[in-house]
């Protein structure tokens, strides 16, 4: 294994004290640099790194104490194999060469059979980000060995989908320019708990004048601080977009000048919009007629406007070409031509690392194993023809955390599926496990990430040596090759090689960015302009170049190439049966003391999160009988889970939302709010739509 390094120390000359750069591991935007002091090999302190430009020193109230997951009292410290049933999490040690001999030779076994390699599936996500414990090792050593595919559909897919389409990919605007924009739409996104570094940008630009729309079902801790909160029903943003649109164009809030050089389709997209009256954006979306009027001449007259969309808004049956719609809306009225104007919902694809290096598709030698989709897990675990034998799970807590648990659960419990999951703590899921591995967390390994939300580059030194026997998932995958027979020598790269590997790029926006350079100096923003404003003068990365209302790409999907309205799939309109059922939207969007499932194991979190509760109208409150303070069942065919009722009027009527993801056995009945999700994918790129959910709700 890779040894601390001492680069990346602020004080080499100190060998008592010294201080290390890190980078937060975690699925969200923010990407924060981080400085760990150590004293004795012990990591003392954990803080913001105040040279980041976007971090600017602080760290959210979950990262800032890191220390306490690193060094949790429940860490798992060693190898342990099963030795109760499946799900009760009863384990007895094991050491590390009993547990990799084990792997391997089931794994070989099922390689060879009948069934082949495919009968074995990866489970990993977003448990890190770093690239090299997120997607490097892992994936050379399931693709030499052939093993199914999994399509890692949990979060994003719908929206990145919807974005390729008319973008040309995830490319968006500098969220260090919104301070100067004079609107902001806040579109289906909770900054404050989901975003918390943009949220001062946000603060500075309405002491400046700004004028702060929150789009949201639900009045967030965001939304409620907002200029304004228009709610619509939730999944039919793609509806509002449509009707914005047609204000704008009907009303000559465009321009011309852009589009006619920038944008593809205009004259078949003005056409297509005159039946998306404001009258039926506002019936579609259940808001005032004005609402939709007002919002279109907010964005049509006042500049530089700035989006902020995010993924809450596309985890519906039709979020992809919802996130396309609103994704119109910049160069209809030439936003992009201002550094604090456009849209942003991922910034991505404005690196350009090296995957093809990190991940070896190669070595899959003209094998094309079956794809696998993550949101459709429980359907995929529990099907009896080419059945899944064996999951090897890191990076993620799938029985919490994908959708329509009972599901999920069924397959996770079956004696034969031979079950190996890579962690720091005994999760839900670990508690199914054959084996578990003792996984290292951010402090103890290399890393280099880019970021979704922001524009550099970030390098993770190792602050501290492994805690107990726990080792990186890398060295895991060394380990279990080796024991494979896999030979070939990318199998033997050590961590810091792989960084370097993934920096490497021809690309003028990787210009000067390097593994050494980076380690380093703890961050480096990519080679853009300080005020960047990517698309100005057009140059979209389109088949076209320019901004797709038209897109020949999604007709040749058999999609329609211009947008229009998919509603969602769950709802009073598209199934009214179902909905007088189940009537109510069920939201389940993140807790601001968690992330994902991560940190909800943790005391502290949980203690400041309370119990798992569920957000109610005091008018669908009311006609249930429902007080503040209930214990209430939420429910529909796919399952059920008890939570508190808080009656507090911030959910929209006919909305319900439970902040979430609770661990299932750290909640009142075990179970969480993917009881009653659905395995449902979304129109575009196959993504997981948590939020297109009715369920019916009463007293417990
Ligand atoms: N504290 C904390 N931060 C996190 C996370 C966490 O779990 N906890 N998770 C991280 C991850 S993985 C991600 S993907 C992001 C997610 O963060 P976001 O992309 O911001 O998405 P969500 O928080 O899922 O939803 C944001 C808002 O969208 C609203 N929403 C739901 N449905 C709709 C709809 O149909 N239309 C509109 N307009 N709004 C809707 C929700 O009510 C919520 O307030 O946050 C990241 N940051
Ligand atoms: N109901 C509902 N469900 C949701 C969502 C929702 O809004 N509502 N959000 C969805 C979204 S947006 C997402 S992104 C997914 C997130 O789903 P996941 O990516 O599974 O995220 P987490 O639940 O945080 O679980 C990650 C696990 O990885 C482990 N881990 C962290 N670092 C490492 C490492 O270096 N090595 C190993 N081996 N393990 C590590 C952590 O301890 C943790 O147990 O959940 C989805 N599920
Ligand atoms: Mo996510």
């Amino acid at each position: 294994m890779n040894a601390p390094s001492a680069a990346g120390r602020l004080d080499a000359a100190d060998t008592e004290v010294k201080v290390v750069r890190t980078a937060c591991p975690h699925d969200c935007p923010d990407t924060c640099g981080m400085l760990v002091t150590v004293k004795d090999g012990v990591a003392v302190k954990i803080q913001g790194d105040p040279s980041m430009p976007f971090t600017e020193g602080t760290l959210c109230t979950k990262v800032a104490h890191y220390l306490e997951r690193t060094y949790a009292p429940d860490r798992v410290l060693h190898p342990l194999r099963r030795v109760g049933a499946k799900g009760r999490g009863e384990f007895r040690r094991i050491s590390w060469d009993e547990a990799l001999d084990e792997i391997a030779a089931r794994l070989r076994a099922l390689a060879a059979s009948p069934e082949g390699p495919e009968s074995i599936l990866p489970l990993s996500y977003a448990g890190t980000m770093g690239m090299v414990q997120y997607s490097s090792m892992d994936r050379r050593f399931f693709h030499r060995l052939g093993a199914s595919i999994l399509d890692r559909t949990l979060c994003s897919s719908a929206g990145k989908v919807g974005l390729k389409a008319t973008l040309g990919g995830s490319v968006g605007m500098d969220p260090e320019r919104f301070a100067e924009a004079k609107l902001i739409i806040l579109w289906g996104a909770n900054p404050i708990v989901s975003n918390l570094h943009l949220w001062p940008r946000v603060l500075e630009a309405k002491r400046r004048g700004a004028r702060v729309i929150a789009i949201d079902p639900y009045r967030s801790l965001s939304a409620e601080k907002c200029t304004q909160h228009v709610a619509p029903l939730p999944g039919t943003d793609g509806a509002l977009a449509l009707g914005m649109m047609h204000v704008l164009v009907a009303e000559d809030l465009v321009d011309r000048d852009y589009i006619a050089r920038h944008a593809l389709g205009f004259e078949a997209l003005a056409e297509r919009l005159q039946q998306y009256t404001p009258e039926w954006a506002a019936r579609a979306c259940g808001l005032e007629v004005e609402e939709v009027v007002q919002l279109a001449r907010d964005y049509g007259s006042m500049r530089p406007s700035a989006i902020r969309l995010n993924y809450g808004m596309q985890r519906h049956a039709g979020g992809g070409i919802a996130a396309r719609n609103i994704a119109c809306l910049p160069a209809l009225t030439g936003a992009w031509r201002e550094a604090a104007g456009g849209i942003l919902l991922s910034t991505n694809d404005f690196y350009s690392f090296d995957h093809a290096a990190l991940e070896r598709p190669d070595l899959l030698g003209g094998r094309r194993p079956r794809v696998v989709n993550h949101a459709a897990i429980g359907d995929a675990l529990t099907r009896t023809e080419q059945p899944v034998r064996a999951v090897i799970v890191y990076n993620n807590n799938p029985v919490a955390v994908c959708p329509d648990s009972e599901k999920v659960v069924a397959g996770f419990a079956r004696e034969d599926l031979f079950c190996v999951v890579m962690d720091s703590f005994l999760t839900d899921t670990a508690d199914y496990a054959d084996i578990v591995l003792p996984a290292t967390t951010q402090l103890e390994h290399f890393d280099v990430h880019k970021s979704y939300g922001h524009l550099y580059v970030l390098a993770n030194n190792p602050a501290i040596d492994p805690v107990g026997e726990s080792l990186p998932n890398s060295e895991v995958f060394r380990r279990l090759a080796a024991r494979m027979g896999f030979d070939e020598p990318c199998f033997r790269d050590p961590d810091e090689d792989i960084c370097r590997a993934a920096l490497r790029s021809a690309h003028p926006r990787m210009q000067g960015i390097g593994w050494d350079a980076v380690k380093e100096s703890g961050w480096q923003r990519l080679r853009v302009d300080e005020r960047f404003a990517p698309f100005a003068e057009g140059g979209f990365p389109t088949p076209s170049g320019k901004c797709e209302f038209y897109s020949a790409w999604l007709k040749e999907q058999g999609f329609d190439p211009l947008p229009f309205f998919n509603p969602p799939a769950e709802s009073a309109v598209s199934n009214p049966g179902l909905a007088r059922r189940y009537p109510l939207a069920f939201l389940s969007p993140p807790a601001r003391n968690f992330l994902n499932s991560t940190f909800a194991n943790l005391k502290r979190f949980r203690d400041h999160e309370g119990e798992p509760r569920l957000e109610m109208n005091s008018g669908d409150a009311a006609a249930r009988g429902i007080a503040d303070g209930d214990r209430v069942r939420v429910y529909n065919a796919r399952g059920d889970y008890t939570l508190r009722a808080r009656v507090n009027d911030k959910p929209r009527r006919g909305v319900v939302v439970a902040p979430s993801v609770w661990w299932r056995k750290f909640s009142p009945d075990g179970r969480n709010a993917n009881s009653v999700t659905s395995q449902r994918v979304a129109d575009l790129g196959g993504g997981a739509t948590f939020y297109d959910c009715l369920v019916e709700v009463e007293k417990a």
